[in-house]
């Protein structure tokens, strides 16, 4: 049976194709039961709009998980993208521990920086808590920034083999059990992503289309979880993933006027395919 009820906690970003607006069409199509935790109303997402309005909604999170726990409501799989607070954290990892079903899976996407820096929202407190809720995870999305910020390892645009070895082996020893590092390219022109699961690591390296595209962090993370939740295996997930992000990215090419987000809508086909349905 690939039928799972999941639930994914991060934004909604009214407009900007990103977080809830992007994992809930993606997980649907997936053949999943998707149920929401919105941890932040916003007008738009944060990167490159400006006076954009944000609604917390941290307070209301321990009454819905009461609730939720009055009615016997579980989870075969929780997974979590932007955050809205500090806070907010500490409340994700109590849901986590009463609502998971037994072998639920906790897929944490630690969507808090990028390109060598946090989002604006966030500063070193939150970093701090999102250490406790990755490294208690059994799967993790950073991207190179957030596994940055997780280990305290200095950001590099230029790297190497060596340096990526680092990283992945310095996320293993603060505790991090399967980790997806995503945007790792080593020559020009592509990118990928590298698998960690246990002591082994493999690579899928693929097309790096430029300008890089809002959204496709939150777009990958739904699209793996969507191809794990149907069977696929963590690397299996994370090659479909991929090529459906490229091809989301590939559909919203040639439309400047598209900037903050990608097309995804378009590649649900493709997804759905690369998934056997
Ligand atoms: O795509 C990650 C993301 C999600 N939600 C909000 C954001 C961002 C990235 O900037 O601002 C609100």
């Amino acid at each position: 049976m690939s039928y799972h009820k999941i639930l994914t906690i991060q934004d909604i970003s009214c407009v900007g194709q990103c977080s809830l607006t992007v994992a809930l069409p993606i997980l649907s199509a997936a053949g999943q039961e998707t149920c929401i935790l919105p941890s932040a109303v916003l007008s738009t997402h944060t990167a490159g709009f400006s006076g954009y309005t944000v609604r917390d909604l941290t307070e209301d999170i321990p009454a819905i998980t009461d609730h939720w726990e009055k009615e016997q409501i579980q989870f075969d799989a929780i997974y979590t993208g932007y955050l809205g607070s500090t806070e907010q954290i500490a409340y994700v990892r109590d849901i986590i521990r009463r609502l998971s079903a037994p072998g639920a899976l906790a897929v944490v996407d630690p969507a808090m920086a990028d390109n060598g820096k946090l989002y604006p929202a966030f500063d070193a407190a939150y970093v701090e808590a999102m250490k406790a809720l990755a490294f208690s995870a059994d799967i993790i999305l950073p991207n190179i920034t957030e596994a940055c910020f997780l280990t305290g390892m200095e950001y590099r645009e230029q790297y190497d083999e060596s340096y990526i070895a680092e990283l992945l082996d310095r996320l293993r020893a603060a505790g991090a059990k399967t980790v997806v590092l995503t945007g790792v390219g080593y020559r020009l022109g592509f990118t990928g992503v590298l698998v960690q699961e246990g002591d082994t690591r493999r690579y899928y390296e693929h097309r790096r289309i430029e300008p890089g595209s809002h959204g496709t962090g939150d777009v990958y993370a739904a699209a793996f979880v969507g191809a794990l939740l149907n069977g696929k295996d963590p690397y299996e997930a994370a090659v479909i993933a991929a090529d459906y992000t490229v091809k989301c990215i590939e559909a919203t090419q040639g439309d400047p006027a598209h900037w903050y987000g990608v097309k995804f809508e378009a590649a649900l086909p493709a997804y759905l395919k690369m998934l056997g349905k």
